[in-house]
């Protein structure tokens, strides 16, 4: 299980947070996702053999926010 922490801009309001949550925590092998606001942050733990870290960023700035 890998863990990340990304920096995620343009994430404002808790629907922000349902809507990266949401469609990360949809993907195989996506373990635990979690948005901080504040830190403007996304915590993914995933199984490197199900997803990479390149289709979790993609799928992020499918929701239209900026990964870093
Ligand atoms: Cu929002």
């Amino acid at each position: 299980m890998q863990n990340v922490t990304l920096n995620v801009k343009g994430m404002s309001c808790g629907h922000c947070v349902k809507a990266v949550e949401g469609s990360v925590g949809e993907l195989a092998g996506v373990e635990q996702v979690s948005v901080n606001l504040e830190e403007a942050t996304v915590a993914v733990s995933f199984d490197e053999a199900q997803v990479s870290i390149e289709q979790i960023k993609e799928t992020i700035d499918d929701q239209g926010y900026d990964v870093q």
